[in-house]
């Protein structure tokens, strides 16, 4: 059975801090009324990159507590601090998370050698199955299918969220690695990652739209393209309509009228306007 991960949105206060009330809301949100199969966490959508260490580890702890074994975890320890990394493989390992990701280290162009040893120095410490969290449009770094299979030589690395809309590259690791995990990125391209064999999907706007993507997952496994397009299309119809109000904001303000305390977003992400609040208001109204 695919698998529909939800990437989890941190709830911030005002100034930036964790609203832990709010945190714990959007968690049971997405496991009694989304009903995924499990949460991402401290991935892009939960605003991780801005967030110092001690936030980082807050956030691993109320998801674990909050879910208490309900559903399943992959807690993104990924760092340019490696020290930080494979403190928080640590911490989440001791929390009792089974699987950690790690996104591949950005901004100064690593080569391949230093991006290899950057997994294996995360893995020498702890026991936990890794999913290589690859996201090149924000990253800046695309690995090939012989890195991939280079990184994969060390078995602890179970898969890959695939965060690109690289539909050939996407087909050659399916047929090259039939028995890696791969997780679609791009909620919009659900369908074709489907279509191609993916494993299941982690994304940002299952927060809100898990059930429609559920559909789309269904409609596949029965071989209804039909019913998997029409899905899809209504998905995008929402997901264009996020992307162009501003994606986390409008996330959250869907959720809040959904009774989420699902708080703002930290700085330097903006408030949003009262323009913004309205239209994701409609949003909601319109096409949740
Ligand atoms: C993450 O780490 O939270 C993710 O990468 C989840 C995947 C999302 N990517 C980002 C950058 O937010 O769900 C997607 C994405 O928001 C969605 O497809 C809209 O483009």
């Amino acid at each position: 059975m695919k698998k529909l991960y939800t990437a989890l949105l941190t709830s911030f206060d005002k100034e930036g801090y964790i609203n832990e009330k709010g945190l714990r809301e959007i968690i049971r949100f997405n496991i009694d009324v989304n009903q995924v199969d499990g949460l991402y966490v401290g991935g892009s959508t939960g605003e991780n990159f801005l967030l110092d260490t001690a936030s980082k580890k807050l956030i691993f702890k109320i998801a674990f507590e909050e879910t208490n074994g309900a559903v399943d975890l992959i807690a993104q320890v990924g760092s340019n601090d490696l020290h930080e990394a494979v403190e928080l493989a640590k911490y989440v390992t001791d929390l009792g998370y089974k699987t950690i990701s790690a996104v591949t280290p950005y901004y100064y162009k690593f080569d391949f050698e230093e991006v290899k040893n950057y997994y294996n120095t995360i893995l020498a410490g702890v026991e936990t199955d890794m999913i290589i969290y690859s996201i090149p449009f924000l990253t800046g770094v695309s690995l090939s299918v012989d890195q991939f299979a280079e990184l994969f030589e060390n078995e602890k690395i179970k898969g890959v969220k695939f965060t690109a809309a690289d539909f050939y590259l996407l087909e050659r690791m399916r047929t090259r690695f039939p028995d890696k995990l791969i997780y679609a990125g791009f909620d919009e391209m659900l369908l074709p990652a489907l279509s191609l064999g993916v494993d299941g999907a982690i994304g940002s706007t299952f927060n809100v739209n898990a059930k429609r993507a559920r559909a789309t997952m269904e409609a596949v496994e029965k071989r209804d393209l039909d019913q998997a397009f029409l899905e899809q299309s209504k998905s995008n119809d929402l997901i264009e309509a996020i992307l162009a109000n501003g994606l986390y904001n409008t996330i959250k303000i869907i959720l809040q009228e959904e009774g989420v305390d699902a708080g703002y977003c930290k700085e330097p992400m903006k408030k949003p306007s009262v323009e913004q609040i309205e239209r994701a208001k409609e949003i909601y109204r319109t096409l949740v």
